[in-house]
């Protein structure tokens, strides 16, 4: 039995949230370390000491540390996922490149923003990141009637990487109500064994 690897991470964070998921559906065994960002913990000497960006997620892997947790899905499937998450056909794996820069970008800025706001109180402009939301889902919603995930017909990292802050989007007063193929996309990863959801905030659209 391989050591636990330690996940560095916050309950609320669909950063964290999407290497939880992997490494459970990876079936790792893992210690979860809670990071109390109300508090600043991040930003302590030693916290910044395993991630100078002062975020979570981190992993520590038997003393080998990777933050970001896009580099993490990466780490842990080459190493841990047996050929499967991160297809090495060119296509295929440029395909799943372009949905991790899709995650760090379009989703950072429009989802994951408009649930900051929400959930966190952040000072973004709402009708802004709503509006960058709603046009990466048009675009997700046309892709996925090609194909079950987003990489193709098979389940990738770049799903892992676009569930948590897609799945939540209704806590940031994002409807998804309009996109049965992303709906459908959801499910799908929600049936994968390992599946575990993330902590349900009674925010936004989800609030009522
Ligand atoms: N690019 C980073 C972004 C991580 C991130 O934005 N983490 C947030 C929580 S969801 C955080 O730690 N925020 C605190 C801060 O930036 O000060 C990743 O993919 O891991």
């Amino acid at each position: 039995m391989p050591n636990a690897i330690k996940l560095y991470r916050h309950p609320l964070s669909g950063h964290s949230h999407r290497v939880e998921l992997f490494l459970s559906l990876l079936n790792l065994p893992t210690e979860l370390v809670f990071v109390d960002l109300a508090n600043g913990a991040h930003k302590t000497a030693d916290y910044l000491a395993i991630n100078a960006f002062g975020q979570v997620p981190v992993i520590d892997d038997n003393g080998t540390l990777i933050s970001d947790s896009n580099a993490i899905l990466v780490y842990l499937a080459k190493k841990y996922g047996n050929g499967s998450w991160q297809l090495q056909d060119p296509l295929t794996e440029a395909r799943i490149q372009r949905w991790l820069s899709v995650a760090a970008g379009q989703v950072a800025y429009g989802p994951a923003a408009a649930r900051l706001i929400t959930v966190f109180g952040a000072a973004f402009n709402a009708d802004e990141v709503i509006a960058r939301a709603h046009a990466l889902l048009k675009v997700m919603e046309a892709e996925l009637s090609d194909s079950p995930f987003l990489a193709g017909t098979e389940t990738s990292i770049a799903d892992v990487a676009n569930y948590s802050y897609i799945a939540h989007a209704p806590e940031g007063n994002v409807s998804l109500e309009a996109y049965p193929n992303v709906r459908a996309w959801l499910q799908r990863i929600e049936a994968l064994p390992g599946f575990v959801p993330m902590q349900r905030t009674a925010a936004g659209l989800q609030a009522s």
